[in-house]
């Protein structure tokens, strides 16, 4: 199997040739790492107020859709200030897709419909064919994108927003 990557290294450190190929092959990304971290400081328990699927697909022409709309179709996705809102993304691609969403830290609540406490951050890999729960507190009213942070998927129309008023 054919490797790929970047090397970070410290100015002056020996940086030797690493081979093409592994010696192992592996799988493509997965959970398995996001099933076993916890949050520090997780989010206060509360049960959502409102909960919505975003839905990842892929057309011919190189475009990769939320809810089966590119950017630039959608009406952005209203929620309520003070609300505790849950988003489950469902990839039905091909690819993984980091999303990531603006203003806001979510925790990883549920993967592939099994709730945990997870992790919090502000982009969580979402496997392809996989299925992840995010949730946040709508605390900082704004219109905010949420976006696959692979630019070429971006660029191919996967960017939709979150919209609520102070
Ligand atoms: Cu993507």
């Amino acid at each position: 199997m054919r490797r790929t990557g970047i090397v970070l290294a410290a100015r002056g450190a020996k940086v030797t040739k690493i081979a093409d190929a592994a010696e192992t092959p592996v799988p493509p990304l997965g959970l398995a790492l996001e099933t076993i971290l916890r949050a520090a400081k997780p989010l206060a328990a509360r049960p959502a107020d409102r909960k919505v699927a975003l839905v990842f697909t892929e057309e011919p022409g190189f475009r990769w859709l939320i809810n089966g709309k590119a950017f630039g179709e959608h009406t952005p996705i209203a929620v309520g200030k003070g609300e505790r809102v849950e988003f489950t993304f469902e990839d039905r691609t091909t690819m993984a897709h980091p999303i990531h969403l603006h203003g806001h830290h979510f925790q990883v609540v549920a993967l592939d419909g099994k709730p945990l406490a997870g992790a919090v951050r502000d982009t969580v890999l979402v496997p392809a064919k996989g299925r992840v729960t995010v949730a946040f507190d709508a605390d900082n009213p704004g219109h905010w994108a949420i976006h696959c942070h692979n630019l070429y998927h971006m660029a191919g129309g996967m960017m939709a927003s979150v919209k609520y008023e102070a």
